[in-house]
């Protein structure tokens, strides 16, 4: 049986710990290519979509479809279940669905969405963007990974055609619904099943610190233009501002050269900024901008700032939902989630609803992220349920 067990190897990172897949990278790569065998040896019918997707369908491609599927990378040093659980969830509930007999009415796909993390290329869910047209290709071609391949470059190596990449009308207007299944990524379920009710506004910026390289010794500190330091300002102020369950994040900063002698030239800092709704959300990240300008100033450096990503909150579907609640049960809760996801964007444009599946700890994005096995098959047996009762 398919399982996550047979990717356990794939993608180790022995440095960070867990995981680290990332878009087009040979490890995702690998991971496509598994992926595909799983869905041929289903009898699946594979195509790629033009902007590095892949959807496996049973039955003929066609309006109305039913649409469940997540993403195979990974954030850097991630965890086994964020996006695999989706994919490997979506084989198994294919199988026991032929198991009980079933024959769906609708086509049925599962898809693979390419950089849903934004681990690669800095953009997350880029593969549903370039699809619904959130992002246009010629944006999404030229973000360059840490050595400076863009993705357009990534996308050409694996297949892709950049100059065909963008909005896929056709796919779009051919998905009845989409449910992705996802391992809940706080502390929200104490019961193994739960329903997707909406996604917090999110964001990502990019704050580049500007001051004056040089010695870390010779130089006198009443001498310094020291980047790093309106750059811990920053960190600081992001703590500070993110209240009333708002919340803002520093997990990447990286100074230029780089070396514990040397007073850093310029620093990187990325914020992750994400709230209730987009105004809140802009609000926290005002304030942060305010006085990551002044800790710059006071420093004799200069900031810029570059909003790299950007997503409103996304409500899923309240019919859809309450039909998946009358297929599964009605005391199947729903909640809210902080983490964003593919299905949030394809959720502008097609009903879409997405199955949680409780994590004991409430830990995610790291190697410890777990999800019982029990758990995770009631996950495949929720997410064949659904899909019988959308396709009949
Ligand atoms: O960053 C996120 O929320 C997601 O897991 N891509
Ligand atoms: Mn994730
Ligand atoms: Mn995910």
């Amino acid at each position: 049986m398919t399982d996550l067990a047979d990717i356990a190897d794939v993608g180790r990172d022995p440095r960070r710990g867990g995981y680290s897949r990332h878009g087009f990278d040979p490890v995702e790569r690998e991971l496509r290519e598994w992926f595909v065998e799983e869905a041929e040896r289903r009898d699946l019918d594979v195509y790629p979509d033009r902007n590095g997707n892949i959807w496996a369908w049973w039955g003929e491609p066609g309006r109305d479809a039913v649409i469940t599927g997540s993403h195979l990378d990974s954030v850097p040093g991630g965890g086994a279940f964020d996006g695999p659980l989706g994919v490997v969830s979506a084989l198994q509930a294919v199988d026991l669905l032929r198991a009980q007999g079933f024959r769906p009415s609708k086509p049925l796909a599962i898809v693979v969405f390419v950089e849903e993390e934004g681990g690669r290329f800095g953009v997350a869910c880029l593969g549903s963007r370039l699809m619904t047209g959130a992002i246009t290709p010629e944006a999404a071609c030229k973000l360059v990974d840490a050595e400076g391949i863009t993705f357009g470059e990534a996308a050409h190596a694996a297949g892709f055609d950049p100059l065909r990449m963008g909005r896929d009308d056709r796919a779009l207007t051919s998905i009845g619904a989409f449910v992705e299944l996802h391992v809940e990524q706080g502390r929200g379920l104490d019961v193994p099943i739960g329903l997707a009710s909406s996604i917090l506004a999110h964001g990502r910026w990019r704050y580049t610190f500007t001051g004056e390289g040089n010695h870390a010794g010779a130089t006198l500190i009443e001498d310094r233009r020291d980047p790093m330091l309106p750059a811990a300002q920053m960190v600081l102020a992001a703590r500070r501002t993110a209240t009333h369950g708002a919340r803002a994040t520093v997990g990447r900063l990286v100074p230029n050269p780089g070396g514990t002698n040397v007073i850093a030239s310029s620093v990187d800092v990325w914020l992750d900024a994400r709230a209730d709704d987009e105004q809140r959300t802009r609000e926290v990240v005002e304030r942060i901008t305010t006085a990551a300008r002044a800790a710059a100033a006071e420093e004799g450096c200069s900031v810029r700032v570059t909003e790299e990503s950007w997503g409103g909150t996304v409500f899923f579907d309240p019919s859809l939902i309450s039909h998946i609640r009358s297929a599964l049960g009605e005391n199947t809760p729903t909640l809210p989630t902080g983490a964003g996801h593919d299905a949030g964007i394809l959720a502008a444009h097609v009903p879409t609803a997405m199955l949680f599946v409780r994590n004991p700890t409430g830990i995610s994005h790291a190697p410890e992220e777990f999800a019982e096995a029990d758990d995770c098959a009631a996950g495949v047996v929720a997410l064949a349920t659904t899909l019988e009762h959308l396709t009949r």
